[in-house]
């Protein structure tokens, strides 16, 4: 064995071992659907009892659906939990209503931001008990307009943040404990179309002191020493690390 598959095999050997801790990166999911389908998502959820999915289809680069049912689903199969979600929507007159599905585990348990007219609504629900937020903007659905909405969900404080074309809007702070799971838009009434959505999920933050102990908090790569991880946590997110 020459010295440079000696050297292969030690690294392998480290790796196996788990000597090496990468830190891990935020990553980003993209679609615009300029390829003509949906491939990879999941068209076949609807909270609606009746079970309607709705008549999702991709057409001139764009995901639509309107067949005027409430709680129609696209959803993504990954789960998340801290992300940032930015989607181009148009809402369809004269009643629609379309925009995120977050933390979607099943149709008694998620969070939702919509665009509808005059208004965004928040939608909460917790074990089928649902609470609703409803915050106030100039949007008027027969002016047939596109709209950039973006959602910042931080699953440790339960913070979701709003935009609207670039714009803060409000925060709706969660209270269900449930604060993972799958991405995807929700539509009602007359329901709208997206030109693009993307998701991007932040390094991954540590939720408990234990996460920092042993090393661990160098995984992260974001704090400078356990204590200032284990300060993030017992913060609940609010004590930055101090390396940013
Ligand atoms: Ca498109």
């Amino acid at each position: 064995m020459n010295m440079k598959n000696v050297l292969l095999s030690l690294c392998t050997f480290a790796l196996l071992l788990g000597l090496f801790t990468l830190p891990a990166q935020a990553a980003t999911f993209l679609d615009d659907f300029n390829d003509g389908n949906a491939d990879g998502w999941d068209l076949s959820q609807t909270e609606h009892p009746l079970l309607n999915i709705g008549n999702w289809r991709v057409v001139d680069g764009k995901l639509v659906q309107d067949t005027g049912y409430d709680g129609v689903l696209a959803l993504l199969p990954n789960q998340y939990s801290d992300q940032t979600d930015e989607t181009l929507l148009k809402v369809y007159g004269p009643s629609g209503a379309t925009g995120f599905v977050i933390w979607y585990k099943d149709k008694t348990n998620s969070v939702s931001v919509l665009v509808a007219n005059g208004l965004i609504g928040v939608a909460e629900v917790y074990n089928n008990v649902w609470t609703n937020y409803s915050f106030p903007v100039t949007f008027n659905i027969n002016e047939d307009r596109w709209a950039d909405l973006k959602v910042e969900a931080n699953s440790l404080n339960g913070e979701i943040k709003v935009y609207l074309d670039g714009t803060y809007l409000f925060t709706y702070n969660a209270t269900a404990p449930n604060r993972v799971g799958q991405t995807g838009f929700k539509q009602g009434n007359a329901g709208g179309a997206h030109d693009y959505i993307s998701i991007i999920t932040p390094d991954p933050s540590p939720t408990n002191k234990d996460q920092c102990k042993n090393d661990d908090w160098k995984t992260y790569g974001e704090f400078k020493n356990q204590g200032d991880c284990i300060s993030f946590v017992v913060t609940r997110g609010n004590s930055s690390p101090a390396g940013q």
